[in-house]
């Protein structure tokens, strides 16, 4: 089996629930490491990038405001990387499938995700599908020195930024 990254969101329903340390427990079971980790406000430029396979589904705007937190009142998401052999199907294996009411019960899924009333799929936990998908969301999300392996062949640029620093 290959050495793999995959990304891991934890989404605002998992956050406002306080389930972050309850998923971490579940994801140890995989014994990967973690290879980077830090709370994001999800702009929408983010999110739909991120979630841009799905477009066209009529589902896609519910989306979008999920993962964007505006149906719990709390713009982020604790982004991770797990790393190891075969993380991608490990990590998608213990949080179960997508529909919440279809997942295994004792999937991360099936523990702690709900279908709301308008149809929202809330299932706490985003999750790479495959190596392209993986690869794709792992840049999007971080940058190289954000992670503690080599993901992914870098290069160094020379760039003017303006930064913020402590006052
Ligand atoms: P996954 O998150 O398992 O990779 P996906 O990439 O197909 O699933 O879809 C991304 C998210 O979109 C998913 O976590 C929940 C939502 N979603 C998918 N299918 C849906 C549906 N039929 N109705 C409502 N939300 C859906
Ligand atoms: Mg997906």
């Amino acid at each position: 089996m290959a050495r793999e990254h995959t990304l891991i969101l934890i989404k605002p329903d998992g956050l406002v629930k306080s389930l972050t340390g309850n998923i971490l427990t579940r994801l140890s079971e995989t014994k990967l490491e973690i290879a980077a980790a830090k709370m994001v406000r999800v702009s929408r430029e983010l999110a739909e990038e991120h979630y841009k396979a799905l477009k066209d589904k009529p589902f896609f705007e519910d989306l979008i405001k999920y993962i964007m937190g505006e149906f719990h009142e709390r713009n982020k998401v604790l982004a991770m990387i797990y790393t190891g052999e075969g993380a991608i199907k490990k990590v998608r294996d213990i949080c179960g499938a997508t529909n919440p009411e279809e997942a295994d019960a004792i999937s991360i899924r099936g523990q702690y995700g709900r279908i709301t009333t308008k149809g929202v799929y809330e299932n706490a936990i985003h999750a790479s599908a495959n190596p392209a998908d993986a690869e794709h969301e792992i840049k999007l999300w971080f940058k190289p020195d954000e992670i503690i392996f080599d993901v992914y062949p870098t290069k160094v640029v020379d760039v003017k930024i303006k930064e913020r620093v402590w006052a």
